[in-house]
């Protein structure tokens, strides 16, 4: 398998020979603006080498045809040169990416001929970190692994029952109190506004935009011990620990809940320049269904109000919903959703499904850590499925893409964390970038296979799955 670049690039025309990396290879850039040459410094990292202004045997350029898209590149590796062209940066940015797959951890780069450009604009991955909380530079790193394989967007679960994880300075006790523990009892955490928006700042330099979820009216047991006046009764409450679900509920029909929602929303909104805010939504038990409808509604609005498009886990379709909000579909196939009537209104949709999609499910029996309630879920199963038959009633044209959720219940470190996306996570980034058409686990499975000497020079800890011809 001399040319293994996951996720599967629109064509790909093997060359004969390969490049050598030397030590005076050089990288140009034109046209050198700070952006781009953000972009070519960050390969001649990944080479070894340095930027110059003189033409040389590396170059990126932008200027390349439209049809490219945003995001889109071409990659021609010869003997003597490599040339990256694109119509905007962050295709010369997935360009780069592309060659350090083919780099591996080496020094050879197979010539090649490389047309590529996604299949869906929203290719995303969530982070709990509200079970578990996990530290900026684990965040940061994370960010890291997306953009290796064309990711986009990172979306971040940052409130539940266990844990609140970012500073709100209307409401302190969300992050002083909320946040100070986690399932099992450990010391949890929180971002402050200035390490927010510094993750943010460098995921958006890896064109991966954060995606911040409060989830809402269920899911608050850490904000109604921060706030008892949120609740209906009014009584404090401990922090709580454990991993159950549907327990707790904002009292939906007191005004200061209305407050509360348009205050973290508000600073939420000014401090996350992308257009979307997630309101979670997911599992309200605790909450009247005719309330849920009433309170997601006005939440809605609230988020209008502030600027933003709304995004909520499927149970949101319950309500009427605006064509701008953005349902993401989770619920296996038994349960009944109207994921589809919400899509026959106008909303888009991001499939996330839990049988496939869900990087927190076991492997199989052995895995130590991950839940099961989904079933197993392979690294197979975790790739051979199509989005645009996964919802019936929700086809390729209401689709915005695809993403993957680990939620973090089981989940006490980066290695863990690392072991339950890896490799799965790799998969799904496949789905969300290449063709349908060409893809085939026989086929992928070996080039997944070729990511193993690049993930374990980048110390990923990944599950070393029988399934996969691991180099
Ligand atoms: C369901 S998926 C949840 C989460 C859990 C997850 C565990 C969704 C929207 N809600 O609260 O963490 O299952 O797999």
């Amino acid at each position: 398998m001399p040319v293994a670049v996951v996720p599967k690039p629109v064509s790909l025309t093997p060359g004969t020979g390969a490049f050598v990396v030397r030590a005076s290879t050089r990288v140009s850039v034109s046209p050198a603006t700070p952006e781009t040459t953000r972009i070519a410094a960050a390969l001649a990292g990944v080479l070894g080498a340095r930027v110059g202004s003189a033409p040389a045997p590396v170059s990126l350029e932008l200027g390349g045809p439209v049809r490219l898209g945003d995001e889109g590149y071409e990659l021609t590796v010869t003997r003597s040169s490599v040339q990256v062209v694109a119509h905007a940066p962050a295709g010369l940015f997935y360009g780069v990416q592309t060659i350090r797959q083919l780099l591996g951890a080496g020094r050879r780069l197979p010539a090649v001929r490389i047309r590529d450009r996604p299949r869906f604009a929203w290719r995303g991955a969530m982070l709990d970190v509200a079970r578990h909380f996990r530290p900026v530079r684990d965040v940061k790193r994370f960010v890291d692994l997306l953009a290796l394989y064309k990711l986009n967007r990172l979306h971040l679960h940052l409130s539940d029952d266990q844990g609140w994880r970012i500073a709100i300075a209307t409401w302190p006790r969300l992050a002083t109190h909320g946040g100070s523990t986690e399932v099992g009892g450990g010391k949890g955490g929180y971002y402050t506004q200035r390490q927010y928006a510094d993750i943010v700042r460098y995921a958006a330099s890896r064109y991966v935009e954060i995606v911040p979820e409060i989830d809402m009216p269920g899911h608050v047991h850490a904000a109604l011990s921060s706030y008892p006046k949120l609740s209906c009764d009014g009584k404090p409450t401990p922090l709580y620990t454990g991993i159950d679900i549907g327990f707790s509920s904002l009292c939906v029909g007191k005004p200061v809940v209305y407050d509360f929602v348009s205050d973290v929303l508000g600073e939420l909104a000014r401090l996350t320049p992308g257009p979307f805010i997630h309101v979670g939504g997911d599992e309200a038990a605790a909450t009247k269904p005719a309330d849920y409808v009433q309170f997601i509604r006005r939440v809605q609005e609230i988020v209008a109000s502030h600027g933003k498009r709304m995004i909520g886990w499927d149970e949101i379709a319950r309500a009427r919903l605006h064509p701008s909000t953005v349902v993401q579909h989770w619920n296996p196939p038994d349960r009944p959703t109207r994921t589809a009537q919400a899509a026959a209104r106008g909303s888009k949709v991001i499939v996330s499904p839990a049988r496939h999609a869900y990087l927190d499910m076991k492997y199989d029996a052995s895995t130590p850590i991950g839940l099961t309630w989904a079933g197993y879920t392979s690294v197979r199963d975790a790739y051979a499925w199509e989005p645009t038959r996964e919802v019936p009633g929700v086809g390729a044209s209401a689709l915005l893409g695809v993403e993957a959720p680990l939620w973090s219940e089981t989940i006490g470190s980066i290695a863990d964390a690392d072991y339950l996306a890896f490799p799965r996570l790799i998969g799904i980034a496949e789905i969300g970038w290449s063709p349908a058409r060409g893809r085939s686990w026989a086929e992928y499975r070996a080039r997944l296979g070729a990511q193993g000497p690049l993930l374990r020079s980048l110390g990923v800890n990944y599950y070393r799955s029988p399934e996969v011809p691991w180099k």
